[in-house]
């Protein structure tokens, strides 16, 4: 019988510190209905201290989610922690998951505090925690860069005080997998009291070992892996989720653990997670990169053709791929569409909003006759960003792209209410509507990043635009799909300056 490895996912509080990740309320709770289905043992929702908005999508995901453990970070202080344990009191099993930096560089430089001051405040943080839940987790900011004698010390100490998962995060993403295993492995044998807790890893990706330095610390006995969809994260992200549960199950001869995962919801949560951030997916990552199953090369097709496992060592199918098939068209009813968006988990919160949904589905379906699970992801995120109540919105918009001239764009935008016409040129027909844009918003903002992705295959597809846009220090992205390019960059530049509009949450100062 193999150990239960636990998947525990972060995409929803490390993926969302992303330069412009952040998510609304509805997009987290979409989110984790997703990682739910996905079966993770545990989510991380986000710092319920960070800002209100945190602490209401936290307690929103509580109150949903059955089937998994619903957690909140929390620094070491009375308020962080009083917030996460409120925020998570409707969960079924909730989980606190406080720490505090134990390097030398982060305890001087960072707390002004000196080691036996972080291990009293590690002390009180799980007494507090401990009064509003027995699932406490403990992790050591920085413990790549701490001193192995201390991290013992803290650890034995916040294990006596009740701590059940003790988490080792390579905060910074410095070690290599020998190096990791070999810490993890010193951690067990020598902290009095490891025998009773879960051990963790939270590895970070700046030298692309992550997943690696992650599968070396279960080799060395840790029976927990703190990932994220995609690898999303701060800088560089951390490890994937996707790539940790499918090295644990194709190499079940070198792994002695298992999870609870259903793989074939990889796939789909992927693309949720893309399509929401607006973090394109790499198309050589493994497992979810559109080409990790293509083989390009005859030798490898015609090997594939004889017999897959040639050149396959997954099959597509097990991760969720070969879904892209014909879900609905024109002629489907409300019924299939309601039952299509149950079957993705996709939950409208009241008749109005499946109405105007179904809708949009069928404005959509008579441009376009084959409407894929993605194309309803992409409306439904579309649904999202309107119910907001938006200060700009897209009234209509009209190009000229002719050879010889110089594109030309109108737009007419309702401004809170006002409408407002404006024209533009540019380089492109999406230069000249940003520039149209910008002409009635007069922003200031930065472009920092444009793209568009087909989210289906055929050149009827719906394109899917992201636009990042900095402004006083701050990024955020936005989202626009439709079967106009110029259309949907239009929305995505929208709904990037309506972002910009809502005041921003907090720096929560922290991260493990
Ligand atoms: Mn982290």
């Amino acid at each position: 019988m193999k150990d239960h490895l636990v998947i525990f996912d972060t995409t929803l509080r490390d993926g969302e510190q992303s330069p412009g990740a952040s998510m609304t309320k509805d997009e987290k709770l979409r989110v984790a209905r997703q990682l739910e289905r996905m079966q993770v043992d545990v989510i991380e929702a986000g710092f319920a201290a960070a800002s209100p908005g945190d602490f209401d999508a936290i307690k929103s995901i509580a109150s949903i989610v059955r089937e998994s453990t619903v957690c909140s970070l929390a620094r070491s202080n009375e308020n962080d922690i009083r917030r996460a344990g409120e925020a998570i009191k409707p969960a079924v099993s909730g989980r606190i998951h406080t720490f505090i930096a134990t390097s030398p560089i982060h305890m001087e430089k960072k707390l002004r505090m000196t080691p036996d001051q972080v291990v009293e405040s590690a002390i009180r943080a799980v007494n507090w925690a401990r009064e509003y839940t027995d699932d406490v987790e403990f992790s050591a900011e920085d413990a790549v860069r701490s001193d192995v004698d201390f991290l013992c010390r803290i650890f034995e100490e916040v294990i006596k005080a009740g701590a059940r998962t003790i988490n080792v995060p390579d905060t910074v993403g410095y070690s290599v997998p020998s190096v990791w295993g070999d810490l993890m492995r010193t951690l067990i044998e020598r902290v009095p009291g490891a025998g009773q807790v879960v051990w963790s890893t939270h590895c970070h990706n700046d030298l692309g070992m992550a997943v690696a330095n992650s599968l070396s610390a279960v080799l060395a006995g840790a029976r927990q892996v703190e990932c994220t969809i995609n690898g999303l994260g701060e800088r560089a992200g951390n490890a994937s989720l996707e790539e940790v549960v499918m090295a644990v199950r194709t190499r079940a001869d070198l792994f002695p653990v298992q999870t609870r995962i259903d793989a074939t919801q990889i796939v789909p949560a992927s693309k949720l997670v893309s399509q929401i951030t607006g973090y394109p997916v790499q198309p050589n990552k493994a497992v979810v990169g559109a080409n990790a199953f293509a083989h390009e090369s005859g030798i490898h097709q015609d090997g594939v053709l004889k017999h897959r496992e040639t050149y396959e060592i997954m099959r597509a199918e097990d991760v969720g791929w070969a879904q892209n098939k014909l879900v609905l068209g024109k002629h489907s009813g409300r019924n299939a569409f309601k039952s299509r968006l149950a079957a993705l988990a996709i939950v409208l919160d009241s008749e109005e909003a499946l109405n105007a949904a179904f809708a949009r589905f069928k404005e959509l379906a008579d441009k376009k006759h084959e409407i894929f699970d993605e194309d309803l992801q992409a409306l439904v995120s579309d649904e999202d960003v309107t119910q907001e109540g938006e200060y700009y919105k897209l009234v209509y918009s009209r190009v000229c792209s002719e050879t010889g001239e110089t594109p030309a764009a109108d737009v007419t935008l309702n401004v809170d209410g006002v409408e407002k016409k404006a024209a533009g040129i540019g380089s492109g027909p999406v230069d000249a509507t940003f520039k149209a844009i910008e002409s009635v918003a007069a922003s200031g903002a930065q472009l920092l990043l444009y793209s568009v992705n087909a989210i289906t295959t055929g050149t009827d597809a719906q394109g899917e635009v992201t636009v990042r846009l900095g402004k006083d220090g701050r990024i955020v992205n936005g989202n626009g799909a439709d079967t106009d390019i110029v259309i949907a960059s239009a929305k995505a530049y929208l709904n990037a300056l309506n972002k910009l509009q809502i005041p921003d949450r907090v720096d929560p100062q922290g991260d493990v």
